[in-house]
């Protein structure tokens, strides 16, 4: 195996170690989340949706999530066109160091397509964010996220009433 190669494969792991303490080490760690939370489900949803702050160290950029509630995730950005909202799924969101990037209702968030099973309020859906850094390399960062109840706004203190759904349907 070739240095370069060993050296990449080092940083990586390095970086999933010092991810995985992030919450409590902020000084060393890459990327701080705040205020995860889920919506809760109502049986025979497809979907449901993740919200959060999330703060880089360094530039980074969120290029994907995965969770075990649902068979795929996405994140996914809802804005309008005209007057009727819209999401769609993006490769990914760029993170500038140091500024706080939120997903909330109505904007950026994480999408759980094809649920498993209900979210269900008081419960906590493990998730794992997806980053790469200026350099290409990719961070991982495990993440637990309580599940709220279906009326929670985050305190951002609107959600849009009825927006209209892409393609799975999905309520947020
Ligand atoms: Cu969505």
């Amino acid at each position: 195996m070739p240095f370069h190669s060993f050296r990449s494969f080092r940083s990586l792991f390095a970086a999933t170690v010092l991810a995985a303490t992030g919450l409590s080490a902020w000084a060393d760690a890459p990327v701080r989340i705040d205020a995860p939370w889920a919506r809760a489900t109502v049986a025979g949803q497809q979907a449901g949706g993740a919200f959060m702050r999330i703060t880089a160290q360094e530039p980074l950029r969120l290029v994907g999530v995965t969770s075990p509630v649902s068979a795929h995730s996405e994140v996914h950005e809802m804005k309008m066109e005209g007057d009727v909202m819209r999401m769609r799924a993006i490769e990914g969101l760029d993170l500038p160091a140091g500024q706080t990037v939120e997903l909330k209702p109505g904007g950026y968030h994480l999408m759980f397509m094809q649920l498993q099973a209900p979210l269900q309020a008081g419960t906590e859906v493990p998730v794992t964010l997806q980053f790469t850094n200026a350099q290409g390399q990719h961070l991982e960062l495990p993440v637990q996220v309580p599940v709220k109840p279906l009326g929670h706004t985050a305190g951002s203190g609107h959600a849009p009433a009825h927006p209209a759904h892409g393609p799975h349907g999905a309520q947020h």
